[in-house]
């Protein structure tokens, strides 16, 4: 209880950061069109992708012990659904779905993590829903199941960029699990590309689980060790990963008991792969503890972002002050030349030569000056906007891109550099922007460091450590924890 009280109290203030530091220099500049927290601050979210009839709804009518999606042989659902936790019903009640609700609603209530969603269109928003279900199981998750992943025979117009949905969804998500079956190992084409570009660039390795489910269906093991080998063979020229990920060997009691398997086969190999759907159940429920992981991520990489975007505008004014500098030294150097001109001509020049030399001195002086003048109004102005022109051409020298972490960031935010800059033409608040840089670094400093030490004091904690770290990080008397404790007890 206590573990879960501190993480989720260390979530809330990290969200907080994100509002207030965040947020506000996000949207100033264009880097969000909503709050930055919009996608961080729901429930910890498990999404379901996978070949068509991979088993996917059925897996989850398995967790859920109520059948909530609909199942069947050849590409059945092609829906978005966000199924969610309903606390509402009692304890007894029979587990079902007890609220659905439309896209529509789903990308526009604020509640939900969604909204950046709603750019995939209307033919998007038909195909996605919201399920809450009584099941305990996602009392501290919410699941989403996906259409299935089809291949070049089956594939049609969705209407909507399916692989940009499902790549904002993986995103978001703090585990993906990918489904295939023995059918087609990792053939299928939108399979292929959400393998080899989709999740790569959109979550981390160690968020992807891979499953090879409807095991049951191979009539032998030797069958089954065929499919294995081709799947890890295909996984590893698509992923172009050396080493093997760990792939879950599944399957549904429910559904073989059905009378779907291919029958006639040796099928005891069996017995020994019945624990592997309780083992993959536990691994989805273990989602929440990588929420925390998840979210320092996500600072670090916005932090980051944020702050390289801020940099290139510190650094674009502090060439334009060097120009200006070296600018207003030629003018200078050229007004000079100038008023050394007309006093040389002033002490030649026979109309002139008789003049007071104090008078001569002055003419001089005055040229220099109109000729200063006259710099700065028309020559100061056109060089400055080659210099703009200039820096916006070669816009890739205003910040160091030595490490592929620099460039990854630099790709992310260089068309908001370029048009920020482009529109403001330099004219900003320097010492703001220095002040909304430092701001920012100081959350992804936080994100960064704070948080990935206090998972690690959290992985590290022995029970008997755990009284007083708890004590020490909620501010809790004896008297209080005992309370506490006696509480989570009496509800277990
Ligand atoms: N034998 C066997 N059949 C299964 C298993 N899992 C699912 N099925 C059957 O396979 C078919 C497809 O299952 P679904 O759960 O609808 O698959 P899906 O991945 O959700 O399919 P789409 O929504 O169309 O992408 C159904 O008829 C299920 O009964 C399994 O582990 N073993
Ligand atoms: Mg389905």
């Amino acid at each position: 209880m206590y573990r879960d009280n501190y993480i989720k109290a260390l979530r809330s203030e990290l969200l907080e950061m994100v509002a207030e530091f965040l947020t506000p220099v996000a949207s100033r500049y264009g880097y969000s069109d909503v709050p930055l927290e919009t996608t961080i601050k729901w429930r910890p979210q498990v999404l379901l992708l996978g070949n068509y009839s991979s088993g996917k709804s059925t897996l989850i009518n398995d967790f859920l012990g109520a059948d909530v999606q609909k199942t069947g042989q050849a590409p059945t659902d092609d829906s978005f659904t966000v199924i969610t936790y309903d606390e509402g019903p009692g304890e007894g009640e029979p587990v079902g779905v007890t609220e659905e609700r439309d896209g529509k609603y789903l990308l526009n209530d604020p509640e939900y993590p969604f909204e950046t969603l709603k750019k995939h269109g209307q033919r998007f928003s038909s195909h996605f829903k919201l399920k809450k279900v009584n099941s305990p199981f996602l009392k501290n998750l919410a699941i989403i199941d996906t259409p299935g992943m089809l291949d070049s025979i089956t594939e049609r117009d969705r209407g909507y960029n399916y692989q940009e949905v499902i790549g904002d969804l993986a995103q978001i998500a703090d585990l993906v699990l990918v489904l295939f079956d023995p059918h087609k190992a990792g053939t299928v084409r939108e399979a292929h590309t959400s393998l080899r570009d989709t999740l790569p660039a959109r979550t981390f390795e160690d968020r992807v689980l891979f499953v090879l489910n409807r095991i049951d269906e191979c009539t032998s093991l030797i069958d089954l060790l065929r499919v294995y080998g081709t799947l890890c063979w295909n996984l590893s020229q698509i992923t172009g990963r050396k080493d093997i990920p760990m792939i879950h060997l599944t399957y549904s009691q429910q559904a073989q008991d059905g009378g779907a398997t291919l029958g006639n086969g040796d099928s005891s190999y069996l017995q020994y792969l019945q624990n592997q759907r309780e083992e993959l159940k536990k691994a989805v429920l273990q989602a929440p503890c990588y929420r925390l992981d998840n979210l320092a991520s996500f600072v670090e990489t916005h932090g980051e972002r944020l702050a390289h975007f801020l940099e290139a505008l510190i650094s674009y004014r502090r060439r334009a002050r060097k120009f200006r500098l070296k600018s207003f030294g030629i003018g200078l150097g050229f007004s000079l030349i100038i008023g050394g001109a007309i006093f040389v001509m002033a002490l030649m020049a026979p109309p002139l030569a008789g003049m007071d030399m104090m008078v001569k001195g002055l003419c001089a002086g005055a040229g220099a000056l109109l000729t200063l003048g006259i710099w700065g109004l028309s020559m100061r102005r056109f060089l400055f906007g080659r210099f703009h022109k200039k820096t916006l051409k070669h816009l890739d020298h205003l910040t160091a891109l030595k490490t592929q972490t620099r460039r990854d960031s630099w790709d992310a935010i260089r068309d908001l550099v370029y048009s920020h800059l482009k529109n403001s033409r330099g004219k900003y608040s320097l010492s703001e922007v220095r002040y909304e840089y430092s701001s920012v670094w100081k959350v992804y400093e936080k994100g960064s460091k704070e948080i990935r030490e206090a998972l690690r004091e959290l992985a590290d904690l022995t029970p008997d450590e755990e009284e007083e770290f708890f004590k020490v990080r909620l501010g809790l008397s004896d008297d209080e924890y005992k309370e506490g404790a006696e509480f989570a007890t009496h509800l277990q």
